[in-house]
């Protein structure tokens, strides 16, 4: 340990000083000392990484405070367990936090440079998929901003989601490279690697004290090194910590081989190790089943576990676990966590299997993000014994106490027992993630109100009547700082010069604005706004995909990930359905209110409807774009590679919000949020928070279609035919029929033959079931938008009682009904 002597050793860490004289002789040491470049040989990306570093440097004091506060008054953390954190860019967000937007601005202008050069240099950690992963960064976002104590802990992919790239129209994936050009936000601390073990056996032996106990006997490991991120606060001087984890080889692993000589197979043992954490899954709620994805899981919750443990419960009392940490799971991945906290206390730490089992009830919470049984993880028995031969005994174990209680609250209901069972039977014996997470889970959340429901009522019903008290619903909530401060700065001052200051931290007070949708002025204000927003993203894709629009269309945005639930293809049928209208001599092109649609979508690389999909919103919007028939009434534009990036100008600059999917499909969504937030109106089906949104808007003002849930459930009992819908709408027969004629693909019918055939013959989402209703309600938006002060007298009334929907609010319902923790004092 220690013994400083130097005054400047023993006083606290300090912030440089919050001026733009500070600011420069910070920005310029890092570009001297750290990137080794003066200012005038400096290239961009010198410039950006050192502004980043500059910025960093106001938040480190905070930082290691905070850390070190947590520790000294062991305040209980959330330790949020995540496989995905889409965290996008970092830089705006560090300045926002900071204050230092415009002293950063003015001091590197006086240094000759514009900021926004540095800002565009930015490449996002693309950690995630979509919903999930960017809800678990505004979740992180929101508790520093409440100043409650939280550690993230997830995965450093060497390569997040693909860059999306389209030849001839088509999806082709490239690897995304964020790392390349230098990571200035990160951490790295060898110091703190935790070592992983896999595969092997387990064995019993008679320990020292005289007990009989199992031991994992491993067959191979790997080091799990950890990176840290800051999580800084909403202008409030609370810094969290995200750590992610990177795999790397250890020499256990490599040193035999080298010692034999083989040095080639000691460097494929390496990079063997080190592919657990090289790349991110790229499927969204469908998750494949393979084994490097179960190595990862694992991998991050054994690092996460023990990092906790050895960082946090520092006299070693681990039987104080549950009152110094909950650990959230997100979803499904990370429930191997539940085995592996129990085999760190009976194995390691030697606890008796009862009292182990007790604190680890009170350990962890789940959350279920969605209804698709395809995305609920099931492990085959044989992979997971072969991976983790001793987490499998625990979970049979686990399993055998469970149902033992079951058979005996429910006698003689042994059909009960084995749907409750969390090994399922078939089509092959394994584990049922969802089951252990609820079994072992103190709360299980779902996380919307419909969702919820429809988890207590079906996917988990028998959970839900042998442990009532344990379901909770938590809504989803979006963090204001990025999708509306950052991403809409010129509706965010109007709202200040408003309502003052505040209700970037109190969204509520959003419902403040409610009798300034009757002001023309303020609803003029808003609508230069929109304008402006607009003229903003024509602006970035004119640079980014060479393609130019019309500034005076209605804009129609879908962006989300590429899935037949959420049914990009009916968006699609409308398109292609106004367009046959007009080349048919239908309707004319002077009676048609002048959209421009766009689409933002990745689909994973192996689902093959959702490529056809994008192959054929490509296809028809060449064809659309290149018709002087539809020149100035339609314009469909799919720019690739939709990011977090792309979503902060997008949306700002939306008209209308599609969220189409499905009832009762669609968990939650909160694109749908950050629309309504940013002005938006929302056409939508009855389906996950569209339920709330258009309750707290008001009918009025939120075009709703489609059928209910639970007239889903009706038709699909009846035997949904979707070839009968086809014949009796003579308009969605002329659409399909569009479609299948080649219209779209230079007269070749088999392109998209079977697109067609799909949704004739099976449309297992009922978008033909919907066509008619959707329409309807897209002419209802056609008819309202004529009126523009209607229009924005709506878009403004969605922004006032959208509130609800920050993520601030979530995180209280989680402290307060889950995880009991405190803010940092
Ligand atoms: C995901 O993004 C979601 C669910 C899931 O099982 C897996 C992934 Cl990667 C999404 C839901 O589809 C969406 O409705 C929800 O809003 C989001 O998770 C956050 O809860």
């Amino acid at each position: 340990s220690f013994q400083p002597t130097h005054p400047l050793a023993l006083a606290p860490v300090t912030s440089p000083p919050h001026s733009v004289d500070g600011f420069v002789r910070e920005f310029l040491r890092e570009l001297n000392t750290d990137s080794g470049v003066t200012l005038s040989r400096s290239t961009v990306n010198d410039q950006y990484l050192s502004l980043a570093r500059a910025v960093r440097h106001y938040l480190s004091a905070r930082w290691l405070e905070n850390t070190r506060k947590v520790r000294e008054t062991k305040a209980k953390m959330v330790g949020y367990l995540s496989a995905e954190f889409l965290l996008g860019r970092q830089l705006g967000n560090a300045l926002l936090a900071t204050d230092l937007e415009e002293i950063a601005e003015k001091a590197l202008a006086e240094c000759g440079i514009d900021i926004a050069t540095l800002r565009a240099q930015e490449v996002e950690p693309g950690l995630g998929n979509g919903g999930l992963g960017r809800l678990a960064a505004c979740f992180i976002d929101s508790l520093a901003t409440m100043g409650v104590p939280c550690i993230g802990y997830g995965i450093r992919y060497e390569y997040g989601i693909f860059r999306q790239t389209f030849v001839d129209g088509r999806q082709v994936e490239q690897p995304d490279t964020w790392l390349t050009l230098g990571s200035p936000w990160e951490f790295p601390h060898p110091e703190h690697a935790v070592q992983v073990d896999f595969g092997g056996h387990t064995e019993t032996y008679v320990d020292t004290d005289g007990v009989e106990r199992t031991r994992w006997v491993p067959g191979w490991n790997v080091l799990g090194m950890p990176f840290n991120y800051m999580v800084p606060g909403y202008q409030n001087g609370q810094v969290n910590t995200l750590r992610l984890w990177s795999a790397q080889a250890t020499n256990a692993f490599d040193l035999p081989t080298f010692n034999s000589g083989d040095y080639a197979e000691a460097v494929r043992a390496q990079t063997f190790a080190e592919n657990i954490t090289k790349v991110l899954y790229p499927e969204d709620s469908t998750p494949q089943g393979k084994e490097l994805r179960l190595q990862q899981q694992y991998f991050f919750v054994a690092c996460s576990i023990r990092d906790f443990i050895d960082r946090f419960i520092l006299d070693g009392d681990v039987t104080t676990l549950p009152e110094r940490v909950i650990f959230q799971l997100n979803d499904t991945h990370p429930v191997i966590a539940v085995p592996e906290l129990m085999r760190v206390l009976v194995d390691i730490e030697k606890l008796e299997w009862d009292a182990a089992w007790e604190i680890t009830k009170k350990c962890f919470a789940y959350t279920c993000h969605t209804l698709l049984p395809e995305a609920l993880e099931v492990w085959p028995t044989e992979l997971l014994g072969r991976l983790l031969p001793r987490h499998l005994e625990i979970i049979y174990r686990i399993n055998d106490e469970f149902l033992a209680e079951v058979r005996a609250a429910f006698p003689d209901d042994e059909m009960r027992a084995r749907r409750m069972s969390i090994i399922a039977e078939y089509p092959e014996r394994a584990v049922r993630m969802a089951y252990l997470a609820t079994v072992a889970g103190a709360k299980v959340n779902g996380v919307a109100e419909l969702h919820s429901q429809l988890l207590r009522d079906k996917v988990l019903h028998d959970f839900s009547e042998y442990w009532p008290e344990k379901f909770t619903n938590v809504t989803n909530g979006v963090t204001p700082r990025r999708f509306m401060r950052l991403a809409n700065p010129g509706l965010s001052q109007l709202i200040t010069e408003t309502l003052g200051t505040g209700w970037l931290t109190d969204l509520e007070r959003l419902a403040e604005l409610e009798p300034y949708a009757e002001d023309a002025e303020f609803r003029a204000a808003f609508v230069r706004i929109k304008e402006a927003n607009k003229t903003r993203l024509y602006r970035l894709l004119r640079a980014r995909d060479q393609v130019a629009l019309p500034d005076d269309h209605l804009l129609d945005v879908m962006v989300k990930r590429l899935h037949e639930y959420k049914r990009q293809s009916l968006k699609l049928l409308h398109i292609v359905s106004s367009y046959e209208q007009i080349i048919s001599g239908k309707v004319d092109p002077s009676q048609v209110t002048p959209r421009t649609f766009v689409f933002g979508a990745k689909a994973a690389p192996g689902y093959r409807i959702a490529k056809e999909t994008i192959h054929l919103i490509n296809s028809v919007a060449a064809v659309i774009n290149a018709d002087p028939l539809v020149k100035d009434v339609l314009k469909v534009v799919f720019p690739a590679n939709y990011n977090v990036t792309l979503a902060e100008t997008l949306i700002p600059a939306a008209d209308l919000s599609e969220q189409i999917s499905l009832a009762g499909k669609e968990a939650s969504g909160t694109g749908n949020m950050k629309f309504a937030l940013n002005g938006a109106l929302t056409i939508g089906t009855d389906d996950g928070a569209n339920v709330e949104i258009r309750q707290l808007v008001g009918d009025e003002h939120f075009f709703l279609f489609g059928l209910t849930e639970p007239e889903v459930a009706e038709v699909q009992t009846a035997g949904y035919r979707s070839h009968e819908y086809y014949e009796g709408d003579p308009q969605l027969k002329a659409t399909l029929d569009l479609i299948a004629s080649g219209h779209f693909s230079g007269g070749d019918r088999t392109v998209f033959e079977p697109l067609v055939s799909n949704l004739l013959y099976d449309d297992r989402f009922m978008a033909l079931a919907d066509f008619r209703s959707y329409v309807e309600a897209q002419a209802r938006v056609d008819a309202y938008y004529a009126d523009q002060d209607a229009w924005a007298r709506s878009a403004v009334l969605n922004v006032a009682r959208s509130g609800f929907f920050s993520s601030d609010r979530s995180m209280r319902e989680y402290i307060a009904r889950i995880w009991h923790t405190q803010p940092l004092r």
